[in-house]
């Protein structure tokens, strides 16, 4: 385990292949889309999401939907073995008790990133988030609590798993673009999970940035 900064732990390896034919079976339901931001630019990362709530943009903003917007129906359910990976790896990172109730998943391929953002879309921040890379690496861009601020680049392998939450949680973050690469279970791509707990939005107003 490295500790990143206060409240940002790397788990080196820590996710198994055996998550795969999950994924596969969650987007042959709800499949992979390029999602478009609030100012109408099409997202270079293909987006799908697993459990409760799902993340989801559009023209009219960011917001967590309990629906596929696609198809109008729950989004797949959350398998066991991310609720089991994802709260052991929370607790070895000193936050016990972990249940997300949202999984993004990404897809990454070469030369799609993820510029700077926070996460803070969600309702309750003393949750952490753990994020789990599968397939292709990719430098992932840790920044501090000002866009401005300078980022550490951290290379992220097949299986690594970042947790981060308390002190850290909202730290600007980012991924930068992925290099052509062929991975022997993801092929062309890189794979995110990011799985959090957004909490209630049955009252949900809409970020617009
Ligand atoms: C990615 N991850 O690794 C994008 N957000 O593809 C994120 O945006 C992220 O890894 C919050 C916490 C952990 C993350
Ligand atoms: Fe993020």
């Amino acid at each position: 385990m490295i500790e990143l900064a206060p409240g940002a732990v790397l788990l080196p390896n820590f996710a198994a292949d055996d998550l795969w034919p999950a994924i596969q079976q969650i987007t042959a339901a709800a499949p992979f889309r390029h999602m478009l931001t609030p100012g109408g630019f099409k997202m270079s990362v293909a987006m799908t999401n697993c459990g409760p709530l799902g993340w989801v943009t559009d023209r009219s903003g960011y917001r967590y939907s309990p629906t596929d917007p696609q198809t109008g129906s729950p989004w797949p359910a959350m398998p066991p073995e991310f609720l089991a990976l994802a709260a052991r790896a929370a607790h070895l990172a000193g936050f016990p008790g972990f249940t997300p109730d949202a999984c993004l998943i990404n897809r990454y391929e070469p030369g799609a990133k993820m510029s700077l953002h926070q996460d803070n879309d969600e309702h309750d921040f003393s949750q952490p988030i753990v994020s789990v890379s599968l397939g292709l690496p990719a430098i992932f861009l840790f920044g501090g609590f000002e866009r401005s601020d300078k980022a550490a680049r951290i290379k992220l392998h097949h299986g690594d798993v970042v947790v981060w939450g308390g002190p850290a949680r909202l730290r600007y973050h980012g991924v930068l673009p992925i290099k052509p690469g062929e991975h022997p279970l993801t092929g062309p791509y890189r794979i995110n999970l990011t799985l959090r707990t957004a909490g209630d939005v049955t009252m949900e107003t809409v970020r617009r940035l």
